[in-house]
């Protein structure tokens, strides 16, 4: 019976610390992506999530800033806009009519840093649409102490067009509970990126006494498993 008992707090240390531990990142995509619904990291229960369509014409979804680029109205016509489809109110196979953000450099890409100073702390997920440019295409993610915590890709997505066509365009994202600093994607040389649908959020940290009551609850059904084997 003394044996029993140390088994179950030793199943209870262990699941209150592998709860406190980060889990590996997840890496999501890419996946084909038409509006916002089509996001596989969007819901319901955050401490906070953001997503930026450009719409408004301006990056200022809060605490994130962007190595580079701009808003692709600017200095592109309407006809080679590439905007995530469902922005210019209709799906229909073109980007034309909504607003993107664009860099000239595919190679180098497009890094999106993150601020825990203004959002509170690291989104544990984070993702962006990429609509446009030459393969290959890359996604990568970093933890809060900027080591690379893995990529997607390279892969191929690109069409090879430049008029705004939306069914090559395609979600990355990355879940990871340590904490995202920054995301970068990267396509092709000899073109520019174009990109949409920023989004990052972070999940409830949950309370230390739902921890605690969490890994009392896994030693539970571990000593009652083993009384059963009594
Ligand atoms: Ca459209
Ligand atoms: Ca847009
Ligand atoms: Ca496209
Ligand atoms: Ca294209």
């Amino acid at each position: 019976m003394r044996l029993v008992r140390w088994s179950v707090v030793a199943v209870a240390v262990l699941a209150v610390t592998s709860s406190v531990q980060a889990a590996p990142a997840t890496f999501l995509g890419p996946t084909p992506y038409l509006q916002a619904t089509d996001s596989p990291i969007a819901g319901t229960g955050f401490a906070y999530f953001w997503l930026e369509d450009f719409e408004d014409g301006a990056l200022n979804t809060p605490g994130v800033t962007a190595s580079a680029g701009y808003l692709t109205t600017t200095t592109y016509p309407a006809s080679v806009i590439d905007s995530v489809d469902a922005d210019d109110g209709t799906i229909d196979g073109s980007g034309n009519a909504g607003e993107s953000w664009f860099h000239s450099a595919g190679a180098t890409g497009i890094t999106f840093t993150f601020d825990a100073g203004v959002l509170g702390s690291l989104p544990t997920r984070a993702g962006i649409v990429w609509t446009d440019g030459l393969d290959p295409v890359t996604f990568e993610a970093f933890d809060a102490g900027g080591t690379s915590l893995g990529t997607i890709g390279p892969v191929s997505i690109a069409d090879r067009s430049f008029t705004g066509g939306t069914s090559e365009d395609r979600f990355f994202g990355v879940l990871y509970n340590g904490g995202i600093s920054k995301i970068t994607i990267r396509s092709g040389a000899s073109a520019g990126i174009e990109v949409d649908h920023l989004q990052y959020g972070a999940a409830p940290i949950p309370a230390p006494a739902a921890v605690i009551l969490a890994g009392l609850g896994a030693g539970l059904v571990g000593w009652l498993r083993r009384r059963q084997a009594f």
